[in-house]
This record gives C-alpha cells, structure tokens and sequence, in this order.
C-alpha cells in the first residue's frame, strides 16, 4: 500500500492573502501548475541566466567538461507529483515559454493556477502572476515551492496564497479533499534529452532510470541546507512512504509501467533510514528483483551500510557530500570521505562528491589545497557549490543577524554557482567566482571526463561481480557491462584522442583503461570502436566548435491533463 505519513512535528505552514480557506468549487475546480517560463539559459531581465541553465550536470557538476558534459533535464516533480494525488481536473504545464502560458491561460478557464518556483525565479514569478491577474483574472493564484521562503514575498509578488513546506497536503485540504489520503506515486522518468560528447542518446521505453520520491525534507538540519529548512529544519521531515514494503510497491508498479530496472531515489538521505532501506532489500532478495539505484546519502549513513549490503540493494551511484575535514558537519563525523570513495568505486558504485567553496574557514592561503583535498578523491563526478546563505535557513538567519548579507545582490544570481551573496572574513565575492571556476577546471584536468571515470568504476565493479554468486547481483553488472561496454569503449576511444591536448597522462590512462575494456567484453563490443570511435570523435569536435559559437541547450515544454473534461 502506498501510505503517507508526516514526522511528528513537520508541519506545513500556508500564509494566506486573500482569506479563503477552501476553494468553492472543491475538486470541481479546474486547476493549471505550471513551472516558470523559459528559455533559462540566457541573460534576461526576467533573471534567466546563461550560467544557471535547466541543466542538473551541465549547471553544476560538469559545467567545465566541455563536449564531455552530461546534459539532460529533468521535469518539475513537484508539481506532477500535486497533480497526481488530486482528483479535480489538472493541467502540468512544464518549461512553457511566455507564449505557451499565456496561450494556455486564454484557451482554459482556469480556476486557480499555481505556480511551482525556487528562489533564483522569483521575477518569473511575478510576471507570471501578473499575466494571469490580466488574461484569466478569475482564477486565484497559488504559489508554492522554494520561492515561498524570501522573506516579504507577499510584497514582491500578486498571488492569493503561498505555500510554504509540503504542496500535497496543501492542495488536497484547498480541494476539500482528504489530505492524508495515500499517496499515488507519478511514473517519472528521470531524465531526458540526455546528451554527450555531441550526440543526443536514443530515448527507449525503459532505457532511463524512474525517479522515486519516498520523502522531503532531511532530519540532518545543516545549518545552510534549503530543503532541510523549507520542510520543518532539524529532526523533521515528511515521508511519503514510511516503509520498505510501500517503497518495494511503489517500485514494482513503475517496473511494470516505464519497463525500468534502474531507479533514481530522490530522497535527500536515503540511507539514513536503514530501517525502510532493509526491508525493501528483503523485499527485492524474496522476490529476485535485479535492480539498480542512484541514492543520496551523507557519509555517515553510508557507514551505517557493509559494501556487501549496498551492493545487494543496487547502489550503482551515489551523491555524498566532502566538506572540508575542518567544517565539522556532524553528517561527516568520523568519515573519511577518500577512503570511502576508493573503497565504493571499487565496488562499481559511481560517487558523486558534492564540495563547498568558501566555507568559514577559508582563506585565499587554504582554499587551494582545500580543492586539491576534494579533487584528489577522484570521484565519478564532482560538484561544487558555493557557500550560500538562502533564505529560510538557519545559515541565512545568521547571517542576517550579523549584518552580513549583501543588500544588493539580485535573487536571481543567489544559485551557488557565481559569486557570494554574502561578506565573507576573508574572500572577496570576486575571488568566490575565481575559486569556484578554478575547482571545476582541476577536478577535470587531473581526473579527466566524468565519462571516462565512470567506465572506470563500471568495469571495476563488474570484475568485481561478474562471477558473484548473488544471481541478482551478478545480473546486473552483466546488464550494464553488456548493454554498455561497447559504447563505453567507443567513447574512450574518442576521449583518449580528444583529451590528449588536455593531460597527456590522463589521455594515456584512458587508452590503458580502453585496453581493459577490450579484454573483458564480447566479440561485438570489441569490434564497435573501430567504427564508432571516428564518430564520436568528429561529433565531439564538432560540438566543442558548437559551444565555442555559444550554443545553449533549452527543455522542451510539455502539456499534461489529468482528469480532464472539455469545459
Ligand atoms: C530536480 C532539481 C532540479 C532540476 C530542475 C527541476 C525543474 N524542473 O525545475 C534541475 C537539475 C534542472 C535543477 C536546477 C536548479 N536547481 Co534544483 N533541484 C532539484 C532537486 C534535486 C529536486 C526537486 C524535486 O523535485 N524535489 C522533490 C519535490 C517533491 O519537492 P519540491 O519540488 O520541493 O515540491 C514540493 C514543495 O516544494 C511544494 N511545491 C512545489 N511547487 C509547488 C507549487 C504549488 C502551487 C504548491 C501549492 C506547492 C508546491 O509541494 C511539493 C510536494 O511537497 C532539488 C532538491 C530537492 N531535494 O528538492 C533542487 C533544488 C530545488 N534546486 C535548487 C537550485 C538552487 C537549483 C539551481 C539554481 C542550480 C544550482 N546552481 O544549484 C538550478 C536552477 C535552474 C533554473 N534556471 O531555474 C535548490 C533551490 C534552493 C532554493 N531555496 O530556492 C534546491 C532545493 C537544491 C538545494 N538544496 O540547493 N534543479
Ligand atoms: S545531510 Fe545533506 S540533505 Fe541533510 S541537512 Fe545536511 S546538507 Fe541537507
């Protein structure tokens, strides 16, 4: 069954501004939630921005990669996920443009839109508020998401209601309708328009991971963490499926309906309840289920785990935060984070170290060997963020207090990857950017391509397995490594060639690592980077000359109605 609960005190504050408390039409009302409008990676005044585009990888992780970056986009859960535990009729509109909004306003009479925002989008949000007052002035305006936490946001924008904390339960009592009602899970799948090294990869019912989401919220608290905070802060958090029993259902129904094995848990700490994470993996032994999954999880909840335990649940990759040694979060204690990565990439799970540039303690004198000290982990991927106070954390409130906020700095450069929004004691909010850009560039030049890393661990993991006498196990690295290893190989070949005017010595690793792949794959996939390799070496170069010229990648807008009668 799938079942929500919330933690004890997690709670769900709406401000309200007009005063009503249920919509008249309860779930009769016909409802639009639409994310803001793009294009978002281009300078306007709307407060898009060409270095915060709609990208997960490219806007954060493998900015500096060049050709070689992951690109992809990844819908707005949120809001499909509102959309899908309400009854009344609801249309998601996602990634429209101002056309696209408007159009939808003026063809539907809409009763209430709600309007799905973070932070950085705030004047999105306004325009967005101020053109539904004038093309459909009948319905009320809901805001919800991160947005909701700026301070005085009822003064900057025109909505009737907003939304602070979790949306669904929100909704539900807004509609009249039972608020702790199961919840349905969407079928999501994860990403799309993946693409790398110039080409766009083929989209195949089943070839992308589902993203499941279990829970919001994080009980961890961090002092600067923004969905900590936005869902009750330390010790708080709202699940949506309290067990490993609902998670394994959940899981099971989107097997069958995306024809997916492979999972992206979107949970800020999966591994932190072991509990849930236990029995689902007794769940999926019982039941012979084979599959993969990308996790987050903090380093101290990864400890809680064997490497045994991990690999049997399907932990294939993982996003773990590498603060600095000296930070002193509690999510670290008693970690040490280099040694848990060389030990998880030997056991095939990719690592995604995620590391913050211009934490209290750093000084123009320790910050680079700071970065080195992140660098030298050798993660799959490597993110790097700038120390930023956001509004609605502990951190922000802080900060405030003593007098270190910067007044002048609009929302819409406050996303962690271009300069401080705060005084720092001993950075300048110049060198934040310079710091920041520079950690990009050593993570790739001294470890090369995410790509190439991950073949790495990939392989690693499958000599590792391949003869595991764990069939579940044993399944999956042949999965990977069979629908994989002749792409991958492809993909080396280029990346051996193309890196060499980068890091000889890295391009040298690339054409060993290559080596090994050729030993360890079948017939076919030997034979695939005579012909491939060419290819995706001219598709990478003609790529670099496409993003040298500027080229930007945009998500496509997507419309979906559910429960929907003609009006
Ligand atoms: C997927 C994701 C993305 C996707 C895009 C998703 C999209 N289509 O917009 C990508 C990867 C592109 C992305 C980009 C960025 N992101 Co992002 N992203 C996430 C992530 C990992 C998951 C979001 C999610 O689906 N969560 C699960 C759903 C269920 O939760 P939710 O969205 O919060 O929705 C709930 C409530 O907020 C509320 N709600 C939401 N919308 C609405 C609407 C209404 C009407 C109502 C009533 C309620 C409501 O109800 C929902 C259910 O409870 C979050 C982290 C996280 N764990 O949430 C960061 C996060 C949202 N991103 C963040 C940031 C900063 C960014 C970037 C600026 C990148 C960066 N430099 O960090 C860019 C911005 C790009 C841009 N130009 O706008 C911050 C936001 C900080 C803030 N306080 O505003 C977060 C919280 C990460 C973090 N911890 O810093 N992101
Ligand atoms: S452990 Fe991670 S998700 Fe949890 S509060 Fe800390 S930074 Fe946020």
């Amino acid at each position: 069954m799938e079942n929500r609960t919330s933690s004890p005190q997690a709670s769900n504050h709406s401000s309200q501004v007009g005063g009503v408390d249920k919509h008249p039409k309860g779930t009769q009302a016909r409802i639009l939630l639409s994310s803001v409008f793009g294009p978002y990676a281009q300078d306007d005044e709307f407060g898009s921005r060409s270095i915060n585009p709609m990208e997960l990888y490219h806007n954060q992780v493998t900015r500096a990669q060049g050709s070689f970056s992951l690109r992809m986009f990844h819908r707005s859960w949120g809001i499909m996920m509102i959309q899908a535990n309400i009854s009344a009729p609801c249309a998601v509109l996602d990634f429209p443009t101002r056309e696209d909004f408007a159009r939808e306003l003026k063809a539907n009479q809409y009763d209430v839109v709600g309007i799905s925002s973070i932070i950085v989008n705030v004047v999105k949000v306004r325009e967005m508020c101020r053109m539904t007052r004038e093309l459909s002035p009948q319905s009320v305006i809901i805001v919800g998401g991160h947005v909701a936490a700026i301070p005085g946001i009822e003064k900057m924008i025109d909505a009737d209601h907003i939304v602070r904390g979790e949306g669904i339960a929100w909704m539900r009592r807004y509609l009249g309708e039972d608020e702790n009602a199961p919840i349905r899970h969407p079928a999501i799948v994860s990403g799309m328009r993946t693409r790398i090294m110039g080409i766009r990869l083929p989209e195949r019912k089943g070839s992308t991971a589902a993203t499941i989401i279990p829970s919001v919220g994080c009980p961890m608290g961090c002092n600067f963490c923004t969905t900590s905070a936005f869902f009750g802060g330390k010790g708080k958090f709202v699940n949506f499926f309290e067990t490993g029993d609902d998670l394994f259902e959940v899981m099971c129904r989107m097997e069958s309906e995306l024809k997916v094995k492979s999972f992206f848990i979107m949970d800020e700490n999966f591994l932190l309840h072991r509990e849930r994470a236990m029995q689902l993996l007794k769940r999926m032994k019982e039941n012979g289920k084979s599959w993969t999954m990308s996790v987050f999880a903090s380093a101290n909840a990864i400890r809680k785990y064997t490497m045994e335990e991990l690999v049997e649940l399907g932990v294939s990759w993982l996003w773990m935060g590498l603060e600095s040694p000296q930070a002193g979060y509690t999510k670290l204690q008693g970690a040490d984070t280099r040694e848990l990565t060389r030990e998880l990439r030997e056991h095939g799970i990719r690592v995604q170290g995620s590391t913050i540039i211009g934490l209290e303690h750093h000084t123009p004198d320790n910050i680079m060997a700071e970065i080195e000290h992140a660098v030298s982990h050798d993660t799959d991927f490597h993110q790097f963020m700038l120390y930023t106070p956001v509004p609605g954390t502990p951190l922000y409130q802080q900060m405030s207090e003593e007098g270190r906020m910067l007044s002048d700095v609009d929302y819409a450069d406050v996303h962690g990857q271009f300069k401080f929004n705060f005084k720092h004691a001993a950075i300048s909010r110049e060198d934040s950017k310079r710091f920041l850009d520079w950690a990009f560039w050593r993570d790739f030049e001294l470890n090369g391509p995410s790509l190439y890393r991950i073949s790495r661990t990939l392989l690693a993991g499958w000599k590792r397995y391949k003869d595991s006498p764990d069939a579940r196990v044993r399944e999956r690295f042949a999965r990977e490594m069979g629908r994989l290893s002749g792409i991958y190989s492809s993909a080396l070949w280029a990346m051996e060639r193309q890196f060499r005017k980068v890091d000889r010595e890295v391009s040298d690793q690339i054409r060993a690592l290559r080596g090994e792949f050729k030993r360890e794959s079948g017939i076919v996939s030997r034979m695939l980077p005579a012909v491939l390799g060419p290819v995706l070496l001219w598709t990478t170069r003609r790529e670099e000359k496409r993003l040298a010229r500027g080229k930007t990648y945009e998500p496509p807008t997507i419309l979906e109605r559910s429960n929907w009668v003609e009006a």
